[in-house]
């Protein structure tokens, strides 16, 4: 009897969901009561709910756009909307969430009623032009905490420096729902099952690796970027064998797809500033202090090209920077080129 090539997977593992990861504390947040815990189950109760209208988008007439522009400038997508009011909603509802900042809303959406002290800061859904072609988009978010003997919250409350974030997460709607998460010491991965309702552990402790062979970046700005930054993409697509260049070009146009690439494969995502974004494209706020805390705590690297991400001082809600993202020797490379 020839021996049997397929064995089953160990079943001891399955059954770590979220909830079970998270009240075995397993994300550890000094001088967090069950508050927290809480909060987190609606950060991801928000993209269930996100994450089915995504799925569905085609047949429900939720593609295309609203008509209207947001403060970021951009014209306004119906899933953009759908999702950015479920973050509100899901966030409303125990009173955990003080305040939300929301990249969809000039200006803070504050909870009276709230009794907790935890503000979050959302990109409700990121890669918003790849929406209306089925291309991976995401929810980026990030929590900090608010200590309510200040009197209630204001916009001033949300311009801290990333440093300040006790939690940051993504979550990644492509080929599987993926809720990727981190306190600052460890990051994990949590694969939605629809058939059982619940997200599971599928990635556990990911750590960046310290280098890599891919690069993802919108060549098509090239003729905006300044010397260096063209030096640095001249060098990086330039052969030799030793340091595995030229390197792979890979660009989705999500932040949220290329980010989770790049934490589980390594290389280099860089938006940089350029003659039509001098500040950068990308938010402080809710794109790059989210990324650039689950880049650290999974040993990457996050940088502005020249300074960490995580110590830049907000001067505004919607402040954009430069975003460079990835393996440590990937990003130091880059700020190598920066600093010439
Ligand atoms: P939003 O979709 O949330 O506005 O995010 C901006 C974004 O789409 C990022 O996800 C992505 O990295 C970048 O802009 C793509 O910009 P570009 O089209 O200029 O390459």
């Amino acid at each position: 009897m020839p021996k049997a090539s397929w064995s089953p997977p160990d079943i001891s593992q399955a059954g770590v969901t979220l909830e079970t990861f998270i009240l075995e504390g397993m994300f550890q947040v000094p001088g967090a009561t069950g508050t927290f815990t809480s909060l987190l189950n609606q950060v991801a109760l928000a993209a269930k709910l996100i994450t089915g209208r995504v799925r569905r988008a085609g047949l429900a007439d939720v593609l295309g756009f609203t008509g209207d522009t947001n403060i970021q400038g951009e014209n306004v997508q119906k899933l953009d909307v759908i999702a950015n009011g479920t973050m509100i909603a899901s966030l409303k509802r125990r009173g955990h969430c003080a305040a939300l900042a929301s990249e969809e809303l000039q200006n803070p959406v504050f909870f009276p009623h709230a009794t907790g002290g935890y503000l979050v800061v959302t990109d409700p859904l990121d890669g918003s032009s790849n929406i209306d072609v089925d291309i991976s988009i995401g929810t980026i978010f990030g929590i900090l905490r608010y200590d309510r003997t200040e009197g209630p919250p204001t916009e001033q409350s949300f311009l801290r420096t990333g440093r300040e974030l006790v939690c940051a997460g993504y979550c990644i709607y492509g080929s599987s729902t993926v809720l990727m998460l981190t306190t600052g010491r460890g990051v994990h991965g949590f694969t939605w099952d629809p058939s059982a309702g619940e997200f599971f552990l599928s990635h556990e402790n990911v750590r960046c690796p310290e280098k890599g062979n891919t690069y993802s970046i919108n060549e098509g700005n090239s003729a905006r970027w300044d010397d260096k930054v063209r030096r640095w993409n001249a060098f990086i697509k330039e052969p030799n064998k030793q340091d595995e260049r030229p390197y792979t070009h890979r660009y989705v146009g999500s932040l949220v797809a290329d980010a989770h690439r790049t934490l589980l494969r390594g290389g280099i995502f860089a938006y940089p500033p350029d003659t039509k974004s001098p500040e950068g494209k990308l938010r402080l706020l809710y794109e790059a202090n989210p990324t650039a805390f689950i880049f650290e705590a999974a040993g990457g690297k996050a940088s502005t090209g020249s300074a960490p991400i995580l110590d830049v001082e907000p001067t505004e809600l919607h402040a954009r920077v430069p975003l460079i993202v990835g393996s440590k020797t990937d990003v130091e490379t880059f700020e190598r080129f920066m600093a010439e």
